[in-house]
């Protein structure tokens, strides 16, 4: 672990992110994990055409990069994989289950890779090996005994390759259900549920390229200098080309102030940095909504002046007319809404709303990007769509520079739901897979990842198998969902590292251990490679080059075949076939998916293809064939407002966060250095007012407990208080530590996604005042 800083210790940074930061780092972790057979040569083939795509995340690569993208996080993830521990059958004969669930997250992770496939011993609370073949027929005689296929759900975590989730897909709705939570329900479903009522499909409308043209950059909740580091590189060009980059974060990230570019001979050198954002906006958490419908109405008032002045219009009136309908009732609306009532709700000045209107009006292409700060709210899909409207309003979608930018998480979460990860799937793809494979698709819609969870509580859903992922530890309300997974009669994880969603376990388990992106995946002779989709809808084949972690590990796409072939048989699906040459599973997805013609040509040429987004040619496909604008109204009953009325000022909004040093539910090390948190993760971020007011000292240890209307005690105990720059009335802390405190059915409208960055919860002075790791 990297120990530059004292154990324990808060103290803020005063450094541009990046730098040299970032290369200490990035040595440190070539050292400690002792990347494969010292092959330090891995990281140079990381998003290089030839090489493998970075699972580190969803940001789309520079097809002429010609050298290496320099990515602190993006050489964590591919370190973390190359690792040389390994977790053997011998480790598990040494551990019982109850043992290492004593251990945390961070300890687990460092294990190492799993080698074998193992199956849990209740007699011994052991997990012992099982051969490949009694593991598939173990899960197809738990398949078989259900009384309907609804009793059985498929989660996804979005790094699998297009050919593995597609041969999902099919084998679970041939088995008969649509049963697929996913990650992106936590994630970017606000997004993908908003998007396809306003601009006609639930993608973004931007390529990079489009970055080097846009004159103005809205970032909105995001933190891409820990999250999506290959952003950074984008954003300084753009800031050294004199394009305007506005922050909208409830805490103004360090990344987005200054960063040095690690690519840069000459800012390295110098010790110089490039400035990223000139304007911070801190909003409340959920305070979005009511910040976007200002600027519109602002936008909308610009406009007024104009046409009075006889100036040049500030709506773009030929986009309005031609492109779009609804615009009379959204202006409106706008019209109708109480300027205070926003200033409340956003938590947000006035004259900073008129700074971001006047932001938003002078420029001429502008790019909006978001990320969870916008998606895990009761009211995210509303401010997803308001966003949208406020786009359209000056037609910033679907020409150069200009465009919607959902930020994505897993390197392959949107290729995923492309290709049919969807419990809600729409009639015309069932019908094109139902006639390609001769059979009749299930109709009625599947669990999401919160409808899974309450189904295992009522004894509903019975197995559980999981491609990839973390699910006990990355939904919320831990104690219920444990109890909803233990309860369950198999629970299967395919996947690379332990974790603690293996410990907390069905009647009969199975650990199915599998190669990972960047390892050599040979069948019959040949290696095969995996493609991917990337945030931008670019679509490309990706090669793993290091020595597989072990000789029994299977691939994604050979564990999901076999699993098929040992339930459904091979009679109308040569499932084995599939797993012998992806190939011809791309063949098959040419067949049934729509613009993915010559798809093994296509995905031959380096960097790929353009998967295509109508909405980015400005063709609609929507129910009135244009975008819409959609008006919305402020939330009156929320149960942030619920609370707040019960408890008053002493009611905080709780986020919960990512820090520098983990991936989501993988925790790397104790650090999150841009935020000055060093040696631990049990802090929780609060304005030094609210703490006074509240009565503690700057250190003091709380306890957090949620206040919700179900008589469940949720509590998370010995948070450090750190004094932070964030909005009266709003918290900050990390996940996955706080997700017993997110209520299952506190969700986001129509999504269905936890409230992740807004749950309403009290402090409380703690009793054990320890330093936890
Ligand atoms: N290194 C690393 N990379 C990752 C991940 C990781 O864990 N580690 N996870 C991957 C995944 S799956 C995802 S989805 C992405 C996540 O990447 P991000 O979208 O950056 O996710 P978070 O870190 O959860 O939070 C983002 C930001 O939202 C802000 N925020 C919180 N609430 C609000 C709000 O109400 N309004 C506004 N405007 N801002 C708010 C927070 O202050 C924070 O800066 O990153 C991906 N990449
Ligand atoms: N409170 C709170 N909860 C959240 C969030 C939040 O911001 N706050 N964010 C949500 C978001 S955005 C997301 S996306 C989810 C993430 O939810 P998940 O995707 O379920 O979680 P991860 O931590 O990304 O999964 C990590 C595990 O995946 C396995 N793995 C890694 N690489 C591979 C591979 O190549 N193949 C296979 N088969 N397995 C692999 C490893 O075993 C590793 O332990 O969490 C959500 N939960
Ligand atoms: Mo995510």
């Amino acid at each position: 672990m990297q120990k530059t800083k004292q154990q324990g210790s808060i103290e803020p940074y005063d450094h541009p992110a990046g730098g040299w930061g970032a290369v200490k780092y990035v040595a440190i972790n070539l050292i400690k994990e002792k990347v494969a057979g010292g092959n330090y040569r891995t990281l140079f083939k990381q998003n290089q055409p030839e090489g493998f795509d970075c699972p580190g995340c969803a940001w789309p690569d520079r097809q002429h990069a010609s050298t290496f993208e320099f990515c602190e996080n993006g050489v964590k993830a591919v370190a973390a994989e190359a690792t040389t521990k390994r977790v053997t059958p011998d480790f598990f004969a040494q551990h019982t289950v109850a043992e290492l669930l004593q251990q945390s997250d961070y300890e687990l992770e460092q294990h190492g890779r799993l080698t074998d496939p193992m199956v849990y011993d209740a007699t011994s609370d052991k997990y012992v090996p099982i051969a490949w073949s009694d593991a598939y027929a173990l899960i197809a005689q738990h398949l078989h005994r259900l009384d309907n296929p609804h009793q059985a759900a498929f989660y996804t975590s979005g790094r699998a390759g297009n050919e593995a989730a597609f041969v999902y897909q099919l084998f679970v709705r041939m088995f008969g259900t649509n049963n697929f939570p996913d990650c992106s329900n936590m994630c970017h479903e606000a997004t993908s549920r908003g998007l396809p009522a306003t601009v006609g499909i639930g993608k973004g409308t931007v390529l990079l390229d489009d970055f080097e043209h846009a004159d103005t950059l809205l970032i909105f909740g995001q933190n891409p200098a820990t999250n999506h580091p290959r952003m950074m590189g984008e954003l300084r060009e753009a800031s050294k080309r004199g394009a305007t980059i506005v922050s909208i974060n409830p805490l103004r990230e360090r990344g987005l102030e200054r960063f040095t570019d690690p690519q840069s001979v000459i800012e390295m050198v110098t010790m110089g940095s490039t400035k990223i954002a000139s304007t911070f906006i801190q909003p409340k958490l959920g305070g979005d909504f009511a910040l976007i419908k200002g600027v519109a109405k602002r936008t909308l008032e610009l406009d007024d002046d104009a046409i009075e002045q006889g100036t040049e219009r500030v709506l773009d009136v030929a986009f309005i007319d031609e492109h779009t309908a609804g615009f009379a009732a959204f202006a409106a609306d706008l019209r109708m809404q109480d300027w205070q009532e926003l200033v409340d709700e956003s938590g947000v000045s006035r004259d900073d709303i008129e700074k971001l209107a006047r932001i938003y009006v002078a420029g001429k292409r502008v790019i909006a990007t978001w990320g969870m700060g916008i998606t895990q709210h009761k009211h995210s899909l509303q401010t997803v769509q308001m966003l949208s409207n406020l786009m359209m309003m000056r037609g910033n979608i679907g020409r150069d520079g200009a465009g919607l930018c959902p930020v994505r998480g897993h390197s392959n979460v949107q290729g995923n739901r492309t290709v049919g990860i969807e419990e809600k799937p729409s009639q015309e793809f069932l019908d094109r897979l139902g006639k390609v494979y001769n059979f009749e698709p299930p109709r009625e819609h599947g669990f999401d990842v919160v409808e899974t969870i309450e189904e295992m509580l009522h004894g509903k859903v019975k197995v559980f198998i999981g491609l990839g992922g973390n699910f006990v530890m990355a939904t919320p309300d831990t104690p219920r969902t444990f109890d909803a997974m233990r309860s369950c009669a198999l629970t299967v994880h395919v996947t690379t590292k332990l974790n603690r969603s293996h410990l907390v376990h069905g009647r009969d388990a199975l650990i199915l251990p599998t190669l990972g992106r960047t390892e050599i995946d040979v069948q019959n002779g040949v290696p095969q490679g995996v493609t991917v989709e990337d945030s931008m809808s670019m679509v490309h084949i990706s090669y793993g080059m290091n020595r597989p972690a072990s000789k029994s590990l299977m691939s994604e796409t050979a564990i999901v075949a076999n699993i098929a072939h040992a339930t459904l048989g091979s009679g109308k699906v040569d499932w084995l076939a599939y797993a012998g040459d992806y190939a011809l599973v791309r063949d098959a997805m040419e067949q049934v998916l729509e613009g993915f013609e010559n798809y093994n040509e296509r995905i031959a040429k380096p960097g790929g293809f353009h998967l295509r987004v109508a909405s980015r040619e400005r063709e609609w496909q929507t129910s009135t064939g244009k975008a819409n604008f959609i008006a919305h109204a402020i939330q009156k009953d929320t149960p942030i407002r619920r609370a707040k009325a019960l408890y008053g000022e002493k009611l905080m909004t709780l986020m919960t966060t990512r820090s520098h040093d983990q991936y989501n539910t993988t925790i790397y090390a104790l650090d999150d250095r841009y935020r000055g948190v060093f040696g631990q993760r049990r802090v929780v971020f609060i304005h030094p007012e609210d703490r006074a007011m509240l009565g503690f000292e700057a250190g003091e240890w709380v306890d957090m407990a949620t206040v919700w209307n179900d008589g469940i005690q949720r509590r998370a105990d010995r948070f450090l208080l750190v004094d932070y720059d964030i909005p009266r009335g709003c918290i900050g802390a990390y996940y996955p530590e706080t997700n017993p405190l997110i209520p299952l059915n506190s969700t986001g409208d129509v999504c269905n996604t936890p409230t992740s960055k807004s749950v309403p919860v009290l402090l409380h002075r703690s009793e054990e005042r320890t330093l936890a790791a």
